[in-house]
């Protein structure tokens, strides 16, 4: 089919050095909130090499004045037309300057210069990744070509009295009529679509810190007056990921301040603007009474990697948006070895691969598969995806296995030492790790080249004569759209050996001098190898992967009673959740066996063993009472029924819930709720995960103890943790209980947006048929709007993508819904309409009547006039 609005892909062979870069540039902007004018003065270089004219990006911009090297240009020597301002006559050296005027209150992209909030309050600010710059002035706006910025804004002081953009302060003073000027300077060179500023009335927390090399820097925090408090947390977190990164890679901040500033109108999670990074609030704002354990986490994890990114990404950022994953995979990775040393290691990781499983494997199975470094692309935007991001952060974690501690940091900083000031690749990455350690880690190439999840077979053979362990490894990945033929990629394998005991076996792999501890790294890169293990008394259980150590499918015979074992034995937190994870997708399978089948037992009976273990931390056995997600059930289907996927996991859980028994779980709950309070420390938050999970479980066993018992926990909750808990269990089983505890929150929460948020996910959550009406009735709610981002995806992101059951009816009517609301969006904020969108991922794997009604709707959708490129890709490739 060919969609309107189709555009030719761009191709990362197709790459060229850019035909003019721009050492630096001046701009001058006059603030308003209906218009502004952007005056910019730019010193060109041309590439020596090249003869072509000068082009520079501009995308809706309303040409006031030019003029090349002092003389204004006659209409005849320049062209603006689709995206591109084409100007004749420039040389190296040369001097353009140009004024345009654009209208931040009419931009609802949020990309590019807008507002947030109201015109009355709001403030105005700016998104320039991916290629957003080009919306403000003309510029190459690619991530190339790096310049040096020297930024004075001018505004009205009553309606605009913060001012700042990235770099240093270099100024500021008053204007007549009441208005004020400041400037900035950025002393790094820097690409376009790391430029920010911010203007308007806010507040700001701050905080002095010195850096490992004796810099003095200002950390300030800006929100709007009233969140003010709610910033205190980030600001803690800030100065941690600080420390964190210059002992873990000897990085030093490099501005004397550091901006953070929170909006709630915001494409995505946050953005490392050189010096001035803006936040989604949803990141930046944490108290107890509004956040929870898991975005008080999430808030961590994302200030920490907005800061990382200042090397991996700013000092050293991407050649083309291609290398994406060279900054975002990197960044992602660094943040993922932050929160372990700060918290548990083993729950992090748990959390980490379950959202991969969760959002990237679904993404590798389906038409939207790619790689983690693209071949090609139409919109950039839609490329900010879990295999860029997840998938990438998996790679680098490969890759620092295979160095290990001390070679990895060599690596990296020969990386830095490297390419620092530099744009790079995938290729300068390897190169620099490689030659830092005498390794060619050229083969890991692959992995960044070829789409789909590997899947890894393990066969164990035991020879009782030989006392041999013979371990046979293969691997295989399917086609993905573009990709028919795959190659072998290096998998690492981690694992050990457990003797029946469930004690670990000293390893004497085949070809080793002696023994070799008790853990072990084995790599495949053939399509399959044996690996030979000697010594071995009795039959042992492989315990493979060990923290996850390649993202990858794992497909081994385990019977139950082994993955019992290693569920209630392996001394790495990881596998055995892994081990409990796999043992109940078999549970899950043999369901139909009735109460009785092995798995079922087994997988009950060793949590309910473990559920008596006081010693374990109760976080873990939160993620171990926890069964895989119904979108990892139906990724290992090929008729997929969600309703009835929804209806099987219950059910497993019910017997769990029998197992374990209503007294022990009622025992354990009053246990878990003696003092409750919203302390932040790793145990206290343990035991409200593990109390939720016991609630839900209850829920399960005995609905109307469970259900008062949440009415009384939403009542008395000291924080937000406790209350959305009891609330979720009311909700999702629509108990008695649950419209009073909603309509308290309701009220509770009417001017805070991120607690009015969870209410909406929350009751986007109901699974089964009912979830439409209340997706109906909450759109006609006057706090719903398709405007604000996070709003939209409270209520219709957690349908369509957390909510399988409810959304995939039968009948279809969820998609109706859902794509005439995209075409809705589309017009307003087409990035978010695309990432809406992807929620239809996987429905080619559909039962038959839920696929035919997928179809229908998909292509109506499609064959609307005038969707945006970025939401005609995304439904062109899904439909393929
Ligand atoms: N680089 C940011 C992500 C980001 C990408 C695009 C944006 O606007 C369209 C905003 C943020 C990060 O990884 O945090
Ligand atoms: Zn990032």
């Amino acid at each position: 089919m060919t969609l309107v609005n189709e555009t030719s892909p761009i191709h990362l062979r197709d790459y060229r050095r850019p035909d003019w870069s721009v050492e630096t540039i001046e701009l001058e902007i006059d603030l308003g909130i209906d218009t502004t004018e952007v005056s910019s003065r730019l010193t060109l270089r041309s590439n020596p090499s090249s003869s072509a004219p000068l082009r520079l990006d501009g995308e809706g911009l309303e040409l006031l004045a030019i003029s090349l090297d002092g003389s204004a240009l006659d209409v005849h020597a320049y062209r603006y037309d689709k995206g591109v301002l084409e100007v004749d006559g420039a040389r190296d050296g040369s001097v353009l300057e140009t004024r345009v005027r654009v209208r931040p209150a009419a931009n609802t992209t949020l990309e590019g210069l807008y507002l947030s909030g109201s015109r009355e309050h709001g403030f105005l600010l700016t998104q320039c990744e991916a290629e957003g710059f080009r919306h403000i002035t003309f510029f190459p706006d690619r991530p190339d070509v790096l310049t040096r910025y020297t930024v004075t804004l001018r505004a009205d002081r009553e309606r605009f009295p913060v001012l700042l953009a990235g770099g240093n302060p270099a100024g500021n003073g008053e204007l007549p009529d009441g208005r004020h000027w400041a400037r900035f300077i950025d002393p790094h060179p820097k690409p376009g679509y790391l430029f920010a500023l911010v203007a308007g009335r806010l507040e700001n927390i701050q905080r002095d810190y010195v850096t490992a090399d004796g810099g003095k820097v200002k950390l300030v925090i800006w929100s709007e007056a009233n969140v003010i408090d709610c910033c205190h947390y980030a600001l803690d977190a800030l100065e941690r990921s600080m420390r964190w990164d210059e002992q873990a890679y000897g990085r030093n901040y490099d501005l004397d301040v550091f901006h953070v500033v929170a909006t709630h109108d915001f494409n995505m999670g946050a953005m490392e603007n050189k010096g001035l990074n803006i936040f989604n609030a949803k990141y930046l704002l944490a108290d107890p009474d509004s956040s929870t354990d898991e975005e008080y986490r999430a808030v961590e994890a994302v200030v920490a990697h907005e800061y990382f990114h200042n090397w991996t990404g700013n000092r050293v950022t991407c050649r083309d948006w291609f290398q994406l994953s060279l900054k975002e995979g990197l960044t992602v990775f660094r943040e993922q070895q932050f929160s372990a040393d700060s918290n548990s290691a083993s729950l992090k990781r748990i959390e980490d691969v379950a959202l991969l499983r969760r959002t990237q494997f679904p993404e590798d199975a389906g038409p939207l598969a790619h790689p983690v470094r693209p071949a090609e692309y139409r919109e950039i935007n839609n490329f900010y995806t879990a295999t860029v991001y997840e998938k990438g952060s998996e790679l680098v974690r490969m890759i620092a296995g295979r160095l290990g501690q001390d070679g990895f940091r060599r690596g990296m900083d020969l990386y830095f030492e490297r390419h620092d000031g530099q744009a790079a690749t995938i290729e300068d990455f390897l190169s620099a790790l490689g030659d830092a350690n005498r390794i060619d880690l050229s083969p890991y190439l692959a992995w960044y080249a070829q789409a789909g999840t590997p899947r890894l077979h393990a066969k164990g053979e035991y020879d009782a004569a030989r006392c041999e362990y013979t371990l046979t490894l293969s691997q295989q990945t399917r086609p993905t759209p573009g990709q028919p033929e795959k190659v072998s990629l290096p998998i690492p394998v981690k694992l050990s050996l457990f003797d029946r005991q469930g004690t670990m076996l000293p390893l004497h792999l085949d070809g080793d001098e002696q023994a070799d501890g008790t853990e072990k790294v084995i790599v495949l890169d053939k399509g399959s190898q044996r690996f030979v293990f000697k010594h071995v008394l009795a039959p042992p259980v492989a315990s493979l992967l060990r923290g996850f150590s390649a993202p990858v499918v794992l497909e081994c015979d385990y019977s139950p009673e082994e993955l019992a074992l290693l569920l209630t034995h392996d001394a790495d937190g990881f596998n055995r959740w892994e081990a409990g994870q796999q043992l109940a997708m078999l549970a899950f399978d043999s369901l139909h066996e009735g109460h009785h089948s092995d798995a079922c037992k087994a997988w009950c009976d060793a949590l309910a063993a473990l559920f008596e273990q006081h010693a374990i931390d109760p976080a873990l056995l939160a993620d171990l009472l926890t069964p895989p997600g119904e979108i990892e059930f139906a990724d290992r289907q090929s008729e997929v029924d969600p309703g009835r996927i929804h209806a099987q996991r219950q059910t497993l859980q019910h017997r769990l819930a029998e197992r374990i028994g209503i007294d022990a779980l009622l025992a354990r709950y009053h246990a878990l709720s003696a003092n409750a309070h919203q302390h932040l420390d790793n145990a206290s938050q343990a035991r409200r995960r593990l109390k939720r999970r016991v609630l839900e479980l209850l829920a399960l066993v005995d609905a109307g103890q469970a259900h008062a018992l949440a009415a009384k926990q939403y009542e008395s909750a000291p924080g937000m943790t406790d209350r959305l808990a009891a609330l979720g269990v009311l909700v999702r089983d629509r108990a008695p209980q649950a419209s009073d505890a909603l309509a308290h929150f309701r009220q509770r929460y009417a001017n805070n947006p991120l607690a009015l948020d969870k209410w909406f996910t929350v009751q986007a959550q109901v699974p089964g048929d009912a979830a439409l009406a209340i997706i109906k009735q909450l759109e006609n709610d006057p706090a719903f709007t398709l405007k604000n981002p996070n709003r939209a995806r409270s209520l219709f992101g957690a349908f369509a993508s957390t909510n399988p059951s409810g959304f995939h009816r039968a009948d279809g009517e969820g998609y109706q819904l859902l794509t005439e609301r995209l075409a809705q969006l589309d017009a307003l904020n087409p990035q978010i309409a695309a990432r809406l969108a992807t929620a239809f991922n996987g429905w080619q794997r559909l039962e038959p009547l839920r696929r035919h009604a997928a179809r229908l709707a998909l292509e109506s959708l499609a064959q609307r006039e005038g969707l945006s490129p970025n939401l005609s890709e995304i439904v062109g490739n899904v439909l393929q």
